[in-house]
């Protein structure tokens, strides 16, 4: 349950957050095929309830009326569409998999898919669920809960979500259907939303019932499925990350918050030396990290102080150093852009998501963000599959907020975050020969738009990062590179 079956050369999975399939399939075709990119979370696709009264937000998604694959996103024969061109195109699919409860008892009752259920009876019929499918009698958590009581974290309702009891096996059987049919569709894997809220040994029930990866769309016989498990962990809690990594990966939270401390200039970066589990990480392979998502970017599930993309400075910084180090798997989010925590994503009158546009230079329109299409990132994931499985070696600092290390012989890369300019003759551990700084440029033919790196016989070069520079890091690698 821990390899997410990349295709060869390909690395980082990307949430884009409700988007359309039919969106994610152009998506797949034309920039994340071709930039090399492992995979995508997408949004949950089951049916959830349609929630007009707060303007449909984002997190109707969260509640879920039936396993029925027809939301926003699209239906399912469009979900097939998207699995088999991103499969084709060599990026895998994620699915966002809600199955810790149903909805809340909300002011509406009408699902995506046209269900409805008679909420203070716990009755949906569409799956069917009924009373002795909950954790009963009800209860909910609260904030104590979490600091001193794993059973009720468990066994009452997350924020008054119907707390379905996975202990029952006609929940497993529904449960495990639900992502057997994902599975057989091509999907790759799962994000299971709230992990923390559900038992460790139903959930490995669960997973153990699940298929294997279809080999239709080119995955190899007796793969499993890719499974991260949601669980905050902060180290403060009843409940604790490892109690999930032996069933699967977890979320790491932990790396959101030291790298946006450390790239908000809280933390000097020349302790990032250390990176990994010396600083109270999970195992390398049991960690899926990432700088923020769709909750903390938004201060919902906590938050407090993570890097997003209105920091766009420090952001680019610390997903340039979670991609160019290589512990870890990592996500990045693609947001829609918000003011208002609550607000779903673009729409029209109908309720309809309105599909991102693409401007001229690459970047989207209509309200989405597309950190996936902003350079500095994009660049950072061809970094990462040029670095492949090399270690860290050269790792040079000033004693402060200047940082260089090399991945292998393969990629170099330098971050400022001081307040003076970095001005260093440095070790790039790269051939001889004039590298296309890919952060401030791109190199199209000979021509670098950007910086340009020289680098000499002995694999130095004398490299640049002005302390007023749009952006604090300098990256070159192999395959950027044009004759002396
Ligand atoms: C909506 C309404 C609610 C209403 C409910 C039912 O907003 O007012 O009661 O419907 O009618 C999303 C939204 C929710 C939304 C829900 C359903 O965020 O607002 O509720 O859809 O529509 C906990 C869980 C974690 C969860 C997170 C939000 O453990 O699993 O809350 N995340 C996932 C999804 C999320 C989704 C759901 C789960 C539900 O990613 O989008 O909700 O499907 C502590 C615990 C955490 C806990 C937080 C939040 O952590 O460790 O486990 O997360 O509290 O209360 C500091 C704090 C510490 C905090 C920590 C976390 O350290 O000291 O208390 O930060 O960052």
């Amino acid at each position: 349950y821990k390899n997410p079956y990349y295709a060869p050369g390909r690395s980082v999975n990307v949430h884009l957050f409700e988007w359309k399939w039919d969106d994610i399939a152009a998506e797949c075709e034309n920039f994340l095929g071709p930039r090399g990119f492992g995979g995508i979370q997408i949004s949950p696709p089951n049916e959830n309830v349609v929630l007009w009264t707060y303007d449909r937000p984002w997190w109707e998604r969260y509640q879920p009326m039936s396993y029925k694959l027809v939301t926003r996103s699209g239906d399912e024969r469009q979900f097939a569409d998207m699995l088999r061109r991103c499969n084709a195109a060599g990026v895998r699919i994620y699915v966002d998999a809600v199955i810790n409860h149903m909805t809340g008892e909300p002011p509406e009752n009408f699902g995506t898919a046209g269900s409805t259920a008679t909420f203070r009876e716990w009755h949906y019929p569409a799956v069917p669920f009924t009373r002795e499918h909950f954790n009963w009698p009800h209860c909910v958590i609260d904030g104590m809960d979490y600091v001193n009581n794993a059973w009720r974290v468990r066994n009452c309702e997350l924020v008054g979500l119907k707390d379905l009891n996975q202990a029952d096996e006609h929940v497993r059987k529904m449960i495990v259907d639900f992502m057997n049919n994902l599975i057989d569709l091509g999907v790759a894997g799962f994000r299971i939303d709230a992990a923390k809220h559900m038992w460790p040994h139903d959930l490995q029930i669960i997973y153990n019932r699940l298929h294997n990866l279809n080999t239709d769309h080119g995955f190899p016989a007796n793969a499993r499925p890719y499974i991260y498990q949601e669980v905050i962990d902060y180290g403060t809690e009843a409940i604790s990350r490892d109690e999930y990594t032996p069933i699967g990966v977890v979320t790491e939270f932990k790396v959101g918050l030291e790298l946006s401390n450390a790239f908000r200039g809280h933390n000097q970066l020349r302790w990032l030396d250390t990176w990994g589990p010396q600083w109270g990480l999970l195992a390398h392979s049991d960690a899926l990290t990432f700088i923020d998502n769709h909750d903390n970017e938004r201060g919902h599930g906590g938050g407090g102080g993570i890097l997003t993309y209105k920091d766009p400075r420090p952001y680019k910084g610390a997903i340039a150093f979670l991609l160019a180090h290589p512990y870890g798997e990592p996500q990045i989010m693609s947001s829609f852009a918000f003011q208002n925590s609550e607000i779903g994503p673009p729409m029209n009158s109908r309720g309809d998501i309105i599909s991102p546009s693409f401007n001229s230079d690459g970047s989207c329109g209509n309200g989405w963000v597309c950190q996936h299409r902003w350079r500095q990132i994009f660049a950072m994931v061809a970094f990462r599959n040029v670095a492949g499985n090399t270690g860290i070696n050269d790792w040079w600092t000033n004693g402060f907020n200047q940082i260089a290390f090399c991945r292998g012989g393969n990629a170099f890369i330098a971050f400022n975050n001081d307040s003076w300019d970095l001005n260093q003759n440095l070790q790039t551990c790269l051939p001889a020969g004039r590298y296309c700084d890919v952060i401030s440029g791109v190199k199209t033919g000979n021509l670098c738009t950007g910086k340009t790196v020289t680098v000499g016989n002995d694999g130095r070069a004398n490299i640049n990062v002005g302390a007023q520079d749009y952006d604090m890091m300098l990256a070159i690698h192999i395959g950027q590179e044009s004759r002396l």
